[in-house]
């Protein structure tokens, strides 16, 4: 018997894990020597991903891979300006706090406002496995926590009251289940 309904054609890519999945709330491992053609794999998949979705950032384990690697492009200008950060580290972080409305590609048509620090200063190994530090204000500050706090399992609801969170969840989960139910 053929199915009743035809199952949705696979997404082409790396699927984009949505929350409330296990892996996207588990702490990522630092990328190795021997995760070299792993990641050298991975990290034009993810930003086909970050490109197609689109977003500004894509951490590893929103394609499932815990490993602490994330892609990062503002498309300032309209041009592609890829970074690609390998165990991002903030190493300093400003007193001033910044608040700015946040969504993320595992809470689809979720918003909220997060607040953090207002600069930050981020060290990691680029996709040569050099040492590279970068600064950011702005969107580019609160992009790279963003995709560090992926790394940790944190999630941007994560920074919001209880009641908040819970709202976007609650909301999140009621737009799939209409979704699915046409
Ligand atoms: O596309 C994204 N936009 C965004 C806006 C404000 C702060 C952070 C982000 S990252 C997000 C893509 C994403 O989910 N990265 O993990
Ligand atoms: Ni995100």
């Amino acid at each position: 018997m053929p199915p009743a309904i035809a199952p949705a054609p696979a997404q082409p890519g790396l699927p984009i894990l949505i929350v409330p999945d296990q892996r996207l709330k588990t702490r990522a491992r630092p990328v190795g020597p021997a995760d070299e053609a792993k990641v050298r794999a991975l990290v034009p998949q993810m930003f086909a991903a970050m490109y197609a979705a689109p977003g500004i950032g894509l951490a590893a384990p929103q394609v499932g891979a815990l490993l602490r690697l994330t892609v990062i492009d503002l498309m300032e200008d309209d041009k592609k300006h890829p970074i690609v950060l390998i165990n991002p580290e903030i190493v300093a972080a400003s007193e001033e706090l910044a608040t700015r409305e946040e969504g993320c590609l595992s809470l689809p048509g979720q918003y909220a406002d997060v607040t953090r620090p207002a600069r930050v200063k981020v060290r990691y190994l680029d996709e040569t496995g050099a040492k590279r530090e970068i600064e950011g204000e702005g969107l580019l500050a609160a992009c790279l926590q963003h995709e560090i706090d992926h790394l940790d399992g944190v999630l941007f609801v994560d920074h919001l009251s209880a009641l908040k969170r819970n709202m976007i969840l609650r909301r999140l989960a009621k737009e799939r289940r209409q979704a699915r139910e046409g």
